[in-house]
């Protein structure tokens, strides 16, 4: 038989007598061994309820101590916890509930809203559990229960007999255009995040607080607030609230952050905040990911904040970060070098390996597959290697710099252009807030690059000086034909820009 591994015991009960903290949200600290007995009494009761081993259990959650112990216990009991975003319409939510054929839906008081209209539309939906009091009127077949039901129902106290490539966790991914899928992941992949990302390039330990504002229910949140400071016996921070910059500078401060975990649009909006320049003098080490962090960002928050910023590009299929730079050694507007444990390599459009093309990545936490999407699961993850869709170039010293998603690359005068490239250009001048650059068909049908820019504060969009600045910049050939001001920036849940909508709005 493979050997006996189960994800959650790896990541609670590992640390039972360790007498230290393990999660501190607004309102709670709990240690290790208090978490451990949540995690079993959540096990114990998702059992009561008729939950089987690899029977999915969908999460509409805020992040707090019964997410946290939600993900774990369903892992403890052999069950596969399915966290999806809570910005879900109710349609949207009751598409993944059918597709996981979730019986279980496990949510938070603010979503009940949306859980209950989606499971008007879910009639695999049997049980609803809310983490607070809150009106609920469930439709015919569905019994509410609260949270102290499902855990007063005792405690589990030893985890399933999972193995290493047991399912552990489905986390559904749709890109910025297409159908969502769920990427299924193995109890293994768990602790190899926290070995090889956690261990190998943060060097965490039981001494760091890790504040993340990305969410549990994203994989780049679960890594961070989960896997990642369990792993190494730390302590994970967490948010119930919306991370703006004003409350993640807070929590840092009051709560000593050590590691903070961003993304590219909360650096710019802190950045363009008024949080004191102090606010993170306990942050020993910022990580950016969800998209390619602009040098220009990585340069002024150190100078403001005092904190460099590692940026790294990982995947919901990867689970993680794969390539990452690392502490005192960032390189400015690339994503690093390998993780260790990873390997990646660059193949162009004819398959052979290439300095610049499509990036693959080999790892220990890739996903088995997406779930029922045979066509699309050999598409992406071939062999050992998963294709990332995302078009790089590996650098003279090692490095990777991002280009731009493979379908969103462009091409002006038959020759390859990267948004990317263009993108860094024009947010390195002062009337530039954010921009995009996309691809439109001037009048003779041929291929232009057309920059959408969002003033900065203040600031005017001017076309004309800001073609210059790029044709002073760059190789002429890359400028923006044209520059179309938009008010805000369209963009998904994970704050990833939706290009697609650009595209619409510069067509007419
Ligand atoms: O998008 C990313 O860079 C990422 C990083 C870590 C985990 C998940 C994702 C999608």
């Amino acid at each position: 038989m493979p050997d006996r591994f189960n994800a959650a015991e790896y990541l609670v009960d590992r640390h039972l007598e360790c007498g230290h903290t393990a999660v501190v949200t607004g309102r709670r600290t709990l240690s290790y061994a208090e978490l451990a007995e949540q995690v079993h009494r959540v096990a114990a009761g998702l059992r009561e309820l008729g939950v089987r081993p690899e029977e999915r259990v969908v999460l509409s959650m805020a992040d707090d101590v019964e997410m946290l112990s939600a993900v774990l216990g369903a892992m403890y009991l052999g069950a596969v916890p399915v966290p999806v975003s809570t910005m879900l319409t109710p349609v949207e939510l009751a598409t993944l509930l059918a597709d996981s054929r979730s019986r279980v839906l496990l949510a938070s008081v603010e979503f009940a809203t949306a859980c209950q209209a989606a499971v008007e539309l879910a009639p695999e939906v049997e049980i609803v559990v809310l983490d607070g009091e809150t009106d609920f009127a469930p439709r015919q077949g569905v019994a509410v229960s609260q949270w102290h039901d499902l855990v007063d129902a005792g405690a589990l106290e030893t985890p399933y007999r999972t193995w290493a490539d047991s399912p552990a966790l489905w986390l559904y991914t749709s890109g910025t255009t297409g159908q969502p899928k769920a990427a299924m992941h193995r109890h293994e992949s768990i602790r190899a995040v926290g070995t090889y990302y956690g261990n190998g390039v943060l060097e965490l330990n039981p001494e760091d607080r890790c504040l993340s504002v990305s969410k549990l229910f994203f994989a780049y949140g679960l890594g961070n607030s989960c896997f990642m400071p369990l792993a190494a016996g730390a302590v994970a921070l967490l948010e119930r609230s919306r991370s703006t910059p004003e409350l993640i500078a807070g929590r840092a401060a009051a709560d000593r952050a050590t590691v903070l975990f961003g993304v590219p649009t909360f650096y710019a909006a802190t950045l363009a905040s008024a949080v004191p320049d102090d606010a993170f003098s306990t942050v020993r080490q910022g990580v950016s990911a969800g998209e390619a962090l602009p040098a220009v960002l990585f340069e002024k928050f150190r100078a403001r904040f005092g904190v460099e910023i590692l940026d790294g590009i990982g995947s919901t299929e990867a689970l993680h970060i794969f390539l990452s730079n690392r502490p005192g050694e960032a390189v400015a507007g690339t994503s690093g070098v390998p993780v260790p444990g990873y390997q990646v390599e660059i193949r162009d459009e004819a398959g052979n390996l290439a300095d610049t093309g499509d990036l693959l990545v080999n790892g220990p936490s890739t996903a088995t597959g997406y779930w029922c999407r045979n066509d699309i699961t050999r598409e992406v993850f071939q062999g050992r290697w998963l294709r990332t869709g995302d078009t790089y170039r590996r650098n003279a010293d090692g490095t990777y710099t991002y280009l731009g998603r493979s379908n969103d690359m462009l091409k002006a005068g038959g020759v390859w252009v990267s948004p990317f490239e263009v993108e860094n250009r024009l947010l390195e001048h002062p009337d530039v807030e954010e921009v995009a650059v996309v691809s439109a068909t001037d009048e003779s049908g041929l291929q232009k690059p057309v920059a959408c820019v969002v003033p900065a504060l203040g600031h005017k969009v001017d076309e004309d000086a800001l073609i210059t600045w790029c044709r002073d910049g760059l190789a002429s050939y890359k400028r923006p034909r044209a520059v179309v001001e938009v008010t805000e920036m369209p963009k998904t849940a994970t704050g990833k820009i939706r290009r697609n909508v650009l595209r619409d709005i510069v067509k007419d």
